[in-house]
């Protein structure tokens, strides 16, 4: 496997001016035509015509020819992954036939069939398993594409941009023909063909154009769009007004399919999605799969502006798209739902995943340096801390400075494929900036630590220290100060806000944002009040592990008065992750006492907000714990967090059972509250409680209330529970998606025996390794949602994830390669596991055939 360095970035010197493609479409095998219009790019200075090299994977090579002459054997040469052609011109066209295999294509990347359709999905370089191409992003082309097929079994041809022309042909085959009026590069194609049902709809632009919307799905599951064409809407609606970005086809459709390795793919009007986050009622979905769906809706449709219009010049400025997109997906939700729960489970993630990344083997910052597989980059770390970087500068230039550089990043850049320092000088130059440091984040990787001491000088003056420090990465051992803004507040000893004023002003304020661009810092502030608790990283203003020796009882007040709603649920994840990784192998009586405390007075507080009060008393993640130390006991680990679950079931058994009772709205806050409620009631005494869990299962008329009662009653230790399992499965066994819920909730039972039973889940006839959501449903399930069976002691966890690996490197090397990433923590763990751990990692290596992907994170785990 070769390594690609982003230092040896050269612009191609051929451009692909047009490209006109023909598909034939047959039962067994397809054949694809291409016409290119190939220019020299005037870029290009030097005066030799070096060959031309495209890239290609897996194709049968039919015809080649330029400027209309049929190429002889010499004059080209086909290898396994380019097609390269000797003597070229200036200007030339190149017309090329291969024949592919879409049937056999179980990896899901270049054309592949689902569910009976043909779809496509090309980024990152899957274009070149459809045919021969400059497969690069910043290779933009006009498109046109004609698509032949049988008329019966695919009535619908579908590709980007807006239909010109379509008819019968002989034999009831007939075709279309599309148009895309944007140059696009290659990764942005894309083509459905099917038999589907459609919902209709329209949007008219704030420059009053009317768009057809059209979202496609499998025969009868019409009932299951509503919301998604509603979320689209919404989003049309939502970047007009914020960004005052207007949709530029008369066409956007969405197709869903089953068959999908990740979300869903922003393919220029046309985008196809995995069902997951499509299809959507009260019945079959859960509130959070609601916001999933509205969050990936938004995304794929602000990728239009952010990553079509404007794309990247190479795969190392990923994030140049990525994350600014999550980050406009971050705000829209932000908007439609509820603030400060959107910013606790954006930082969730932070904190469980790309923390955890940060302090692995594959450590990269947000602009990867290299890679061998470029879909190993669509990380955590590109996508989400990419769009911390992007909310860092939000937050250093507010709203308006924003929407300034967003504007002039648009007018500069408008049909341009670019970098991420491009954005970064569209942002400097609209708000006269000079942000050198700030570029740290976008060059070093790690996770920043800032330690913050507060110091008491007297006569109500008060010093703050800061100390910023990062820890070595893979391939960058030394780190420069990064610029981070740390939003910061503070409440005195009976809880209320205490006002202060920083040294150089008069003002006195409740907050206020200070900007570290060194590696020690002191902020002097004047307060009148004795004793101050500082309230820091307020909102998680930058993506740093923050270090405040706070004792317990200040964490208490600050769970139980912060006014910033993010710092006050952050204060009782900080209490309890105190008690979880401290070095006691059990939890002392009064730290047991303290948190029912906190948690009862925080659950009788009637100004909070219910799906604030349900976050607040989850337990931090383990991942999370995990993911933020350096060396971890995890047998101690697991232990005390069964512990702390059963006394906070246990200590509070009677305010869960009236939550339970008396919580009676109809919103998903109160679902989500009394959902909580009941799953301590069922970790408090099973026994007890199952009938309440069985009577809400049977009960439930929607789908969140129906998936959390099976998910309290898998858990329990009831024998009939498996009555429930079945009767929910009788109930829904032709809803996939819903199966896929079914079979996550069996998993995650800490108990020895659910290795064997997630064996058995395998080979259960609605289980399918080639579909990816069933892997994830079953697999990565198990592995991230029940970390203490992953991880027991007798390695047979471990072993099981191996053989899933080793299964789906020979069929779907993406979803193998993100499946290896879950063992990256194990340098982590105890000397036996780490032992098991590197027995399998060196089993997967030795596997014949290992793909690139899996090849890349094995073998960096392993160094
Ligand atoms: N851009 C795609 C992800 C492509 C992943 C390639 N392995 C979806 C998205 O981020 O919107
Ligand atoms: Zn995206």
């Amino acid at each position: 496997p070769t390594v690609k360095y982003r230092k040896d970035y050269r612009p191609s010197q051929y451009l692909i001016k047009h490209t006109d493609l023909k598909f034939q479409l047959f039962d067994s095998h397809t054949l694809v035509n291409s016409e290119l219009k190939i220019e020299k790019n005037p870029l290009d200075k030097s005066d030799v015509l070096e060959p031309l090299v495209l890239d290609g994977l897996e194709l049968e090579l039919q015809q080649v020819s330029v400027d209309g002459n049929e190429l002889s054997k010499d004059e080209y040469e086909a290898t396994d992954n380019h097609l390269t052609i000797n003597n070229v011109s200036e200007k030339f066209t190149l017309n090329l036939q291969v024949k592919i295999y879409p049937q056999k294509n179980k990896s899901l990347e270049g054309l592949y069939t689902s569910g009976g359709k043909f779809c496509t999905q090309c980024e990152a370089e899957g274009f070149r398993k459809i045919t021969y191409y400059l497969d690069r992003p910043e290779i933009m082309s006009e498109f046109k594409v004609r698509i032949e097929g049988d008329k019966a079994a695919y009535p619908l041809l579908l590709s980007n941009g807006n239909p010109l022309t379509r008819g019968d042909m002989s034999d009831g085959r007939h075709f279309v023909e599309w148009h895309d009026p944007f140059p696009k590069p290659s990764y942005l194609f894309a083509l459905v063909a099917g038999d589907l049902d459609c919902l209709t709809d329209s949007f008219t632009t704030m420059s009053g154009r009317e768009v057809k919307l059209e979202l496609y799905v499998d025969k009868g599951k019409l009932d299951q769009c509503r919301f998604a064409m509603d979320s689209l809407i919404e989003s049309m609606r939502w970047d007009e007004e914020k960004f005052g970005r207007e949709y530029d086809l008369d066409l956007y459709m969405i197709v869903a399919v089953s068959d999908f390795n990740m979300g869903a793919m922003e393919n220029k009007g046309l985008n196809v999605f995995n069902t997951k986050y499509v299809l959507a009622n009260k019945k079959t979905a859960t509130d959070a799969d609601f916001e999933g769906v509205e969050r990936v809706i938004a995304h794929e449709y602000f990728h239009n502006w952010t990553g079509n219009r404007v794309t990247c010049r190479d795969w190392f400025q990923l994030s140049l798209k990525e994350g600014l997109t999550v980050f406009r997906d971050q705000k829209f939700s932000e908007d439609m739902q509820s603030k400060a729960v959107q910013r606790i489970d954006q930082v969730k993630i932070i904190r469980s995943s790309q923390f955890a990344e940060d302090s692995g083997p594959m450590a990269h910052s947000i602009r990867p340096d290299s890679y061998i597989e470029m879909n190993n980059f669509y990380t955590v770390t590109v996508y989400n801390k990419g769009a911390e970087v992007i909310r860092m500068m939000h937050t250093l230039l507010g709203e308006q400075g924003f929407r300034a550089g967003m504007d002039l990043y648009f007018e500069r850049h408008d049909g341009q494929a670019v970098t991420c320092e491009d954005f970064i000088c569209a942002m400097e130059d609209a708000n006269q900036k000079d942000w050198a440091l700030f570029r740290n984040w976008y060059r070093q990787a790690g996770t920043p630590e800032v330690k913050v001491q507060l110091e008491s000088l007297g006569n109500g003056k008060f010093e703050l220290q800061f100390a910023q420090s990062c820890p070595a990465t893979p391939g960058q051992e030394t780190k420069k100060p990064f610029m981070i803004p740390v939003k910061i507040g503070f409440i005195n000893a009976q809880g209320d806000v205490a006002k202060f004023r920083l040294s150089d002003s008069d003002d006195v304020c409740g907050e206020t944002l200070f900007v570290m661009t060194e590696e020690n810092q002191t902020l002097t502030i004047h307060s009148d009040n004795e004793v101050l608790i500082p309230s820091l990283l307020r909102d998680f203003s930058a993506p740093v592990k923050l270090k405040f020796e706070y004792d317990q009882s200040q964490l208490a007040t600050l769970f139980a008065s912060d006014p910033n709603s993010f710092n006050r649920w952050d204060a009782g994840q900080s209490l309890m992750t105190k008690i979880l990784l401290n070095n006691e192998d059990e939890i002392s009586e009064p730290d047991l006492e303290i948190l029912k405390n906190s948690f009862a007075q925080l659950l009788g507080d009637e100004q909070l907000d219910n799906s604030l009060k349900a976050l607040a008393v989850i337990l931090p993640e383990i991942s999370s714990l995990i993911g933020r130390s350096e060396k971890i006991n995890v047998d101690r680990l697991f232990n005390k967090h069964r512990q702390l679950k059963k006394h906070i079931g246990q200590s509070l058994e009677h305010t869960w059972f009236s939550i339970y009772n008396t919580t009676s709205g109809d919103q998903p806050s109160d679902r989500k509250l009394r959902n909580v409620a009941l799953d301590y009631m069922m970790v408090a005494n099973d026994e007890q409680h199952f009938e309440l869990a069985a009577t809400q299962q049977t009960r439930a008329d929607n789908m969140t209330d129906e998936l959390s009662a099976l998910q309290t009653i898998a858990n329990s230790t009831e024998g009939y529970k498996s009555d429930y399992i079945n009767q929910f499965y009788q109930k829904w066994k032709d809803e996939e998606l819903v199966m896929d819920k079914w079979f996550s909730a069996q998993v995650i039972n800490d108990d020895e025996s659910i290795i064997e039973h997630v064996n058995a889940l395998l080979n259960h006839e609605k289980f399918s390794i080639e579909n990816p959501n069933k892997v994830r449903a079953v697999i990565t399930a198990f592995i991230s949602g029940n970390l203490p069976q992953f991880h027991n002691a007798t390695g047979a966890g471990y072993e099981l994830l191996a053989d899933t690996i080793i299964r789906l490197n020979a069929i779907n090397p993406q979803i193998a390669a993100g499946l290896s990433k879950q063992f990256n923590q194990w340098k982590k763990l105890d000397g036996k596991r780490q032992a098991l751990i590197k027995e399998q990692l060196e089993r997967i290596k030795a596997v014949d055939n290992l793909s690139n992907d899996v090849y890349e994170v094995v073998e960096k785990s392993l160094n």
